[in-house]
């Protein structure tokens, strides 16, 4: 059976290729590093982390500060012996590039940087005859004035360079969409599909298409558009935001689409940012029926059918078992940093990760004097990159616990401890410090965004609670549980010694519809000499996640 989401957790814009009978499928990634993480499964149903596309700093230099630059949605495609994956890197600008690989586990080359594609949500399109396309999204000018659109360019991948004339090939299905973006081309039966998301990445979002018999156009768009939406079923439908699809063709000519959507915590909460849902498709007179019979996305479909296959190691959407790392060898898929790692604060070394007590804290800087948009964010980039000692894994639950063991004797200002993290100005810190009285305590700090009347972003930092620890406590098991959209937060000595620290805290700021930008949250362990950097570390064992709901 497939079971939705595919991916749960923050896992937007995915993108699916088929090799014979190998599926392989790559999300955004923002600023986390490494960045896009890509997934293996042969029954469709079981999806393993093979890897991560971009894992080395000179494929991915990113910054911590802007949580939601980075990378934005990639594309996947396999042609002739080659995995090819293209995105934007929005950190270094609006920059569009390819890696390839032979394997899709890696290691995957170096950038190739495509000169003068611009716009974001690169994708690229093998016609028969071996010619190969690449789509983006971009301004224009025309009658209607300026407006985003689809273009179209054919390129050479011996150099990676755009060959002949650029196309506006799309403007979306409706009059003035908006935004229209995350393009694919595809072929069937003698005519191009263009498929495309539009509405904006939030509660319209949609997929539409259109079709040509010429590559460069006119598309004609579809009369049955959007072929997949959930606007029309109302705030509160328990899956938001639909879009943005990506199709794949079976062995046995069945087809599906990969897609992202949101879990709504309480009815309204984005806490888990956007996640990957897969939907069957037919065809009907030469256009795509998405979940034929019900038109939306479902909680389950049946199994497509493949041969039964059991993955290597650990399906990512098994949950069955706590996910239990013990940080005995590298740090396992799921675990990442906060932009590219350029020091060596983490050390992963016989049972325990170190990190290392860094100078900057994961402190609000991100909306301060922004306006909230995220583009407008995007463009304070680039003031420093020295990195956070920061290393998380995603919230893939909307019930969920999480708890670990910290090794910690706090002096003067410095802090480590595990933070709920959806960006650097809204976030639940449950941290280890050294209290007013000498001894160490652990406290719950809250750091929420808010918008002035000029609409200039704001942070407000707030103690929440705190509990006392004997002088020589340096063994501390930290533990947060969150039941929909309340967290609350525990620590003691020992896993059977706990106390209460902050209960029931309301965590629905933490949703990225209040909260801004494109990620979802993220649980990590972090560690601060806040203001100076010391030959010191907070040793963290044993992380358990435990996901219910
Ligand atoms: C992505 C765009 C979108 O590039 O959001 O949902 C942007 N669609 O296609 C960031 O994920």
């Amino acid at each position: 059976m497939i079971r939705n989401p595919i991916l749960p957790g923050f896992y937007p814009d995915p993108s699916i290729c088929r090799v014979e009978d190998d599926f392989y499928l790559v999300t955004s990634s923002f600023s986390y590093f490494p960045g896009v993480p890509i997934f293996h499964s042969k029954d469709l149903e079981q999806w393993e982390q093979i890897g991560h596309v971009l894992d080395r700093p000179e494929q991915l230099p990113l910054t911590h500060e802007m949580i939601s630059a980075g990378i934005f949605a990639p594309t996947i495609r396999y042609h002739d012996g080659t995995f090819y994956m293209i995105t934007t890197n929005m950190s270094m600008g609006v920059v569009n590039f390819v890696v390839t690989a032979t394997d899709p586990a890696g290691p995957w080359s170096d950038m190739h940087i495509i000169q003068g594609a611009d716009g974001i949500d690169p994708s690229l399109f093998w016609d028969d005859d071996g010619k190969c396309y690449y789509t983006g999204t971009t301004r224009f000018d025309d009658e209607a004035g300026s407006r985003q659109g689809i273009w179209c360019s054919e390129i050479d991948l011996a150099t990676f360079e755009l060959v002949g004339e650029r196309h506006i090939i799309g403007t979306g299905a409706q009059v003035n969409a908006e935004a229209p973006e995350g393009p694919h081309l595809y072929k069937k039966d003698d005519y191009y599909y263009l498929m495309i998301a539009e509405g904006g990445t939030e509660h319209f979002h949609a997929v539409t298409i259109s079709r040509s018999q010429s590559i460069f156009g006119e598309y004609e768009n579809h009369q049955g558009n959007p072929i997949l939406t959930h606007r029309h079923l109302g705030k509160g439908y328990p899956i938001w935001n639909v879009g943005h699809g990506d199709l794949v063709e079976l062995q046995n000519g069945d087809w599906y689409m990969v897609c992202l959507g949101s879990r709504l915590s309480e009815g309204q909460h984005k806490l888990l940012g956007r996640e990957t849902f897969l939907v069957p498709v037919v065809w009907e007179d030469g256009w795509p029926v998405v979940s034929k019979g019900t038109g939306k996305l479902e909680w389950s479909y049946p199994s497509p059918g493949l041969p039964s296959w059991q993955p290597v190691g650990h399906a990512v959407n098994d949950f069955k078992e706590p996910v239990v790392e013990r940080f005995e060898e590298e740090l396992g898929f799921e675990w990442n940093f906060l932009g590219t790692p350029r020091e060596d604060f983490a050390k992963v070394d016989a049972g325990r990760l170190r990190l290392k007590l860094l100078k900057n804290a994961l402190v609000p800087w991100e909306f301060d004097n922004t306006d909230g948009s995220v583009f407008s964010r995007i463009s304070k980039i680039g003031k420093t990159k020295e990195n956070i000692s920061f290393v998380g894994r995603r919230q893939q639950h909307l019930d969920f616990q999480a708890t670990v063991t910290v090794r910690f004797s706090p002096e003067e200002n410095e802090t480590a401890g595990i933070v709920v993290l959806q960006n650097d100005a809204n976030q639940l810190r449950l941290e280890i410090a050294k209290g007013q009285e000498g001894n160490p305590v652990v406290r719950c700090i809250l750091v929420i965004s808010h918008c002035d009347q000029a609409g200039i972003q704001h942070f407000t930092e707030a103690q929440l609670g705190e509990v006392v620890a004997a002088p020589t406590q340096s063994e501390f098991t930290l533990q947060v549980k969150a039941n929909g959209s309340r967290y609350s937060f525990s620590a003691g000595p020992a896993a059977d010694e706990m106390q209460s620290v902050a209960d029931e805290v309301d965590g629905s700021f933490l949703g990225s519809e209040t909260a801004g930008g494109f990620v979802g949250v993220y649980i990590g362990m972090f560690a601060s000499g806040n203001g100076q950097t010391k030959e010191k570390y907070a040793d963290f064992e044993t992380f358990i996640y435990e996901g219910f709901e």
